[in-house]
């Protein structure tokens, strides 16, 4: 029988420019929900981010904001834990020990070092290509068993599976030695769910929503005021049909998907329903509706972000405690890692 595992949540959000309405929608309102199910922790992962240049003062700045965010947007720093990777050493020291238990066929399958990488491949940092061993040390240094993200990050949550497995397959005398039974660490499950796991670009619906996407007409930021917004949705790129009544209609129009995928997921209606209320209405009737919406839904949580980011302090605190309640967390799965694989502590 395979050993159970007790539930508990982690994600992380890079610290790489400004929160989209992909990472609020795709990853930030699910970490709120499941605060209230599961031991939950959502980490800035800092350490990531600098896998591609970060100015230093822009980094600082988008650590808090990101955490920042995470409290605006409903994150309890006392139910959950917050805080920023780099804080707790346990993040690279398993890092490193994944860099030595995952295969380079595996990383060479990745597709998001493909995309980030570019064509300029050979001047991409090495952090950049064992990226996916570090996200798979967040996770299971706490031993998590569930993880928010949204799409793009499936291929990384299974190399994750994979490291976890390889681990408990090569230790798996030690563990049965030390009485850790037949695994020390979980299989953890990514949880992609909901109409907006894969935000696109307002610009090209054939590219995902990113923060760090040149164009910022490509992107509704957390932090825009209502005018930017109703420009951005009012540019956004479709195509001359009106929107259909059913979901069928939506095969081949990316664009028109992806908005009444964002109406979806900000409403809390089905993509059916938005189709129920708007099929047969122009996207100039729709567009306006879908800015207020997003002006309604958005606007506290600006709001909010920019009273926190007046008060970094505050926001320093939370990333403080909640690395000592990490740390106390991670050090021990560290500390028995170490054991298991002979490293003398
Ligand atoms: N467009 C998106 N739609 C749905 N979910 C998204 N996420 C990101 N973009 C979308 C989810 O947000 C979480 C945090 O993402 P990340 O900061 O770790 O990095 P990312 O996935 O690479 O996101 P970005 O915005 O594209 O950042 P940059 O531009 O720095 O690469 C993850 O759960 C992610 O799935």
């Amino acid at each position: 029988m395979s050993k159970a595992f007790t539930p508990r949540v982690f994600s992380g959000v890079q610290p790489t420019g400004n929160l989209t309405l992909g990472n609020y929608l795709g990853a930030i309102t699910k970490f709120v929900a499941l605060q209230d199910q599961q031991e939950s922790i959502y980490c800035v992962v800092d350490m990531h981010a600098i896998t591609t240049w970060q100015d230093p003062a822009d980094l600082s700045a988008a650590t808090r904001g990101v955490a920042a965010a995470y409290l605006a947007a409903g994150i309890d720093p006392v139910k959950s834990i917050i805080f920023n990777q780099s804080r707790v050493g346990a993040h690279a020291e398993l890092g490193w020990i994944f860099n030595c238990i995952a295969r380079m066929g595996w990383l060479n399958r990745m597709t998001q070092f493909k995309e980030k990488a570019g064509k300029n491949r050979e001047n991409a940092s090495t952090g950049l290509f064992v990226y996916p061993n570090l996200m798979a040390a967040d996770i299971l240094l706490y031993q998590a068993t569930h993880v928010p993200v949204g799409e793009d990050q499936k291929q990384h949550l299974e190399l994750t599976r994979d490291i976890a497995q390889k681990f408990n397959n090569d230790y798996a005398d030690q563990l049965a030695r030390l009485g850790f039974g037949d695994a020390f660490f979980p299989q953890p499950e990514p949880m992609i769910t909901g109409p907006a796991t894969r935000v696109m670009s307002l610009r090209d619906g054939s590219k995902k929503m990113s923060k760090s996407d040149p164009s910022d007409m490509s992107r509704i930021n957390l932090t825009d005021d209502a005018d930017t917004i109703a420009q951005k949705f009012r540019k956004a790129r479709t195509d001359p049909d009106p929107l259909p009544s059913e979901m069928d209609g939506l095969e081949g129009r990316a664009e028109a998907a992806n908005l009444v995928g964002i109406y979806a997921a900000l409403s809390g209606m089905t993509q059916d329903a938005v189709l129920g209320e708007f099929g047969g209405s122009q996207f100039s009737t729709f567009k306006p509706e879908l800015s207020d919406l997003a002006v309604e839904k958005l606007a506290p949580i600006a709001a909010e972000i920019r009273r926190l980011e007046a008060d970094p302090g505050h926001i320093d605190q939370v990333l403080k405690d909640g690395a000592e309640r990490a740390d106390s967390i991670a050090q021990p799965v560290l500390a028995s890692v170490k054991d298991i694989m002979g490293l003398v502590r």
